[in-house]
């Protein structure tokens, strides 16, 4: 499946961060649990240039305590700071305001030694919907951005003052402009950071399905009521679609409706914690 994208607003908000870089004293890097490596965007990399970098493995309920921790293994033994969130039932403000003021200890110290006080200044960046409004609104105790499921929420610019002399900036997410690597690409598309009015849900969803039947059987299985999972395309859209009632008059499959249903259950969390990324593989 050939992934493209790259829509004019993401150029847009590319620049944008661009000119913010100046402003602000570091970076917030935020990125889904379920794909940590495939969030990492190259084009990220040279924006954060040498201003300190905080790691946020967002999403971190919905993938198990255990790989979550390899993750932070992974950052730790490069010596980056990178912490896991659930920005949506997470109390996770004090820890960041303090990570934040640590990781920016060398230029509060000298305003504090010409008598003036530094407000820090993160800008929070990161694919599409990895949480990004929502865990600065976390932050802040109150619906302060704009959120939502879907990639490309996020448009203008919007800085969030913390009361404790930290502001962050909310960027909208920006994808790179293409994939060599399509493994990285198709997962971005499953957990829902390419727009899917980019993409062909029934490609997608027949990708998801191979994946499953590779990766995760057992779940694949148990959500269907499957004995065996079907070893080609058309035979597990069949399964799928008979386990859900989307077998229509004469036999055929109604491939739209099961190909939503697979794309649907796998971001509602219907096979349970999957990671797509594992720290092994890299
Ligand atoms: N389960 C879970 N969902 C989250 C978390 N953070 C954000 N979300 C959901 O992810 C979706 C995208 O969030 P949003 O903040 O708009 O992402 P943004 O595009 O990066 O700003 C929304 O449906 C959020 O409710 C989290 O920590 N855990
Ligand atoms: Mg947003």
């Amino acid at each position: 499946m050939r992934i493209q994208w790259f829509p004019g607003h993401m150029t847009k908000a590319f620049r944008m961060m661009t000119d913010e870089l100046r402003q602000v004293d570091c970076i917030i890097y935020v990125l889904d649990s379920r794909a940590v490596f495939s969030c990492l965007n190259p084009k990220f990399d040279a924006l954060t240039g040498k201003k300190p970098v905080l790691y946020v493995l967002n999403k971190c309920d919905l993938v198990e305590k255990e790989d979550i921790g390899k993750w932070l293994g992974y950052f730790a033994s490069k010596g980056e700071t990178c912490v896991a969130a659930d920005s949506l039932n997470g109390r996770q403000r004090d820890n960041i305001v303090n990570i934040l003021k640590r990781l920016n200890a060398e230029v509060i110290e000298k305003y504090r030694l010409k008598g003036a006080k530094k407000s820090v200044r993160a800008m929070v960046v990161g694919v599409p919907n990895t949480g990004k409004s929502t865990f600065i609104n976390n932050l802040c105790g109150s619906r302060k951005t704009v959120t939502g499921n879907r990639a490309g929420v996020t448009r203008g610019k919007q800085w969030v003052t913390l009361a404790d002399g930290v502001e962050l900036l909310d960027t909208p997410g920006s994808l790179p402009p293409a994939f060599e690597d399509e493994k990285r690409a198709l997962h971005l598309a499953f957990i829902g950071s390419v727009k899917d009015d980019v993409l062909d849900l029934e490609e997608l969803a027949a990708e998801m399905t191979a994946y499953f039947a590779k990766e995760h059987p057992d779940a694949f299985k148990a959500r269907y009521s499957l004995d065996e999972i079907p070893a080609d395309v058309e035979g597990r859209f069949r399964a799928v679609a008979q386990a859900r009632g989307f077998v229509l008059s004469g036999g055929r499959i109604d491939y739209a409706r099961t190909a939503r249903a697979v794309v649907d259950d796998f971001r509602k969390q219907k096979f349970g914690k999957i990671m797509l990324d594992v720290p092994e593989e890299i």
